[in-house]
């Protein structure tokens, strides 16, 4: 759809205010909020990451295109969200200490409110004790941890050490995602669930508190 290859391309030139109303312009025409979200802006956000990878953009473009990816994500929140839903549970939800990306994690977390769950976000670069700390604060039964870096990926580790010494690790699943994840990585530190996008992350979220 043309609207939808228009998002894309201007989510790449980082036109913020642009995207957005491309996305409200696409939401009054009935495009369904998935296709706009996976063919509109996380296709544009896919191609800035190519041409990141290949230097062929660089930082500064990248964060304008991840302000306008955020703009037009902010619009379809509400759309995400099954009305009458009522909060099943809380999730604790970050990005691991060093690492500052956050679009996939505001994504899980879209997804996981639309389940009608309560999520606390703790923001970027969060070390393993503030994890630990949220769940005995708020009596979270998730913890969910995103990484973007292969070089952060292992704090999930220390994320399922932590929460072991802690004497909390039977009472909370702790899941785990981002591009470098795998489930194989996921076994190999004990981690409850690898999953590969936000739409899987909140539907496990849902099933480990038991609410459909
Ligand atoms: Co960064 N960066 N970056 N970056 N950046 C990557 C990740 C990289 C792959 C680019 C590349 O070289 N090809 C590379 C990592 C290489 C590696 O580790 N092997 C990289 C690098 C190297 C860096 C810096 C070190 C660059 C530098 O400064 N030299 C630096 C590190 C800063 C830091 O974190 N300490 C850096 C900085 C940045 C920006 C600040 C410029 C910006 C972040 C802006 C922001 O987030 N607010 C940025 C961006 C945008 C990217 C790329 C281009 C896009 C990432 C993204 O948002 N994708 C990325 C290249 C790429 O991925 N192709 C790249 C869209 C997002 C929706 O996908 O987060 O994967 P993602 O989320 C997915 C799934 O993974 C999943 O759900 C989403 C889909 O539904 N998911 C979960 C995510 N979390 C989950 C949790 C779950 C379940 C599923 O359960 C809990």
């Amino acid at each position: 759809m043309e609207i939808l290859n228009e998002i894309s391309q201007q989510l790449q030139k980082g036109k913020a205010k642009i995207v957005k109303e491309l996305v409200e312009q696409a939401v009054a025409e009935g495009i369904p909020v998935k296709s706009i979200l996976d063919n509109g802006l996380l296709k544009g956000m896919g191609i800035i990451g190519e041409k990141f990878k290949n230097n062929e953009v660089f930082v500064p473009e990248v964060l304008v295109a991840a302000r306008a990816m955020n703009m037009g994500a902010a619009v379809l929140k509400p759309l995400l969200a099954d009305a009458g839903v009522e909060s099943g549970g809380k999730v604790c939800l970050g990005t691991v200490k060093g690492d500052l990306h956050d679009i996939g994690k505001n994504l899980v977390k879209m997804m996981m409110e639309g389940k009608g769950l309560e999520v606390i976000d703790l923001g970027t670069d969060v070390p393993p004790d503030k994890f630990i700390e949220t769940v005995r604060e708020n009596n979270c039964r998730i913890i969910a941890c995103s990484a973007l870096l292969t070089t952060t990926m292992g704090v999930m580790q220390e994320v399922v050490d932590a929460a072991k010494n802690a004497g909390i690790r039977d009472e909370v699943k702790i899941m785990i995602g981002g591009a470098p994840i795998t489930q194989a990585f996921c076994e190999q530190i004990g981690a409850d669930s690898y999953t590969p996008d936000a739409a899987t992350a909140a539907e496990v979220a849902a099933d480990f508190c038991r609410i459909h």
